[in-house]
């Protein structure tokens, strides 16, 4: 093991360690460029005081990690062209190395109903991948920044939906259940678009399993000739 690699590691360890607190929460739909207030569109989410993360891949907390039934009901709706970029802001920092993904799912009867979203009509419009090279190991997207954005499909017909932003934090992963998965969900209205007919689709819980290899992951421990980070979940919709 060369000198770079060990202080890579030691590095790694050392921040681990310093963050293992900064948690976070999505609380902001970023829309038309703006970023909205904390919980106007975005479901109120059950760690809006711990930040704490969802571990478990197989608990309803992985749809949308809502504080109650009546969190549906408190948010509005956005009204979002097709076509147009869209985006969540965390209260603070992605300090996570991780993976980021966005989905959709329509929303019978309305996207502030509690039963919007609970069958397998979610679709990935978004993702953004770690990447990897055998020189570099793995870098992370959006890692200490304070936004992540993406496009809302052109050909994404109009009507209300849930938009579902994940980041999957991977500093801890190596064991199950130990990635941990920041959710937030905003009720949006589409308007504007098109006729596309979106999928694969995906229920969650569902989607994902705890040993899927882009959640059960050690990063700082790839094995030899790694082939690069496998994303969990469906293929992305691009419209
Ligand atoms: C975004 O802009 C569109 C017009 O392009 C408008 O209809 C819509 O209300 C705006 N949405 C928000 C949440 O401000
Ligand atoms: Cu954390």
């Amino acid at each position: 093991m060369s000198f770079a690699r060990l202080t890579f590691l030691s590095v790694a360890a050392l921040t681990a360690v310093h963050t293992g607190l900064a948690h976070y929460t999505f609380p902001d739909l970023i829309v038309n460029g703006t970023v909205t207030s904390d919980w106007q569109y975005v479901r109120e989410t059950a760690n809006h005081y711990t930040n704490d993360p969802v571990t478990d891949v197989t608990s309803d907390a992985i749809r949308c990690y809502e504080l109650d039934s009546t969190s549906a009901g408190a948010a509005g709706i956005a009204t979002v062209p097709a076509g147009s970029t869209v985006g969540f802001q965390p209260n603070i920092d992605l300090y996570h190395p991780g993976y980021l993904s966005a989905y959709m799912s329509p929303a019978s009867p309305a996207a502030n109903s509690a039963s919007a979203g609970l069958d397998a009509t979610w679709f990935k419009i978004w993702e953004a991948n770690p990447q990897y090279s055998s020189e570099t190991g793995m870098t992370f997207p959006t890692q200490n920044e304070l936004q992540f954005t993406f496009t809302i499909p052109e050909s994404t017909p109009s009507g209300q939906y849930l938009l579902r932003g994940e980041q999957i934090a991977l500093h801890v992963a190596s064991s199950v259940g130990g990635a941990q998965f920041y959710i937030g969900c905003a009720q949006i209205n589409v308007v504007n678009g098109g006729d596309g007919t979106p999928g694969p689709t995906v229920a969650f819980p569902g989607a994902y399993s705890a040993t899927d290899p882009g959640i059960l992951i050690n990063i700082y421990a790839l094995p030899a000739g790694y082939a690069g980070y496998q994303a969990p979940g469906p293929a992305v919709w691009s419209g």
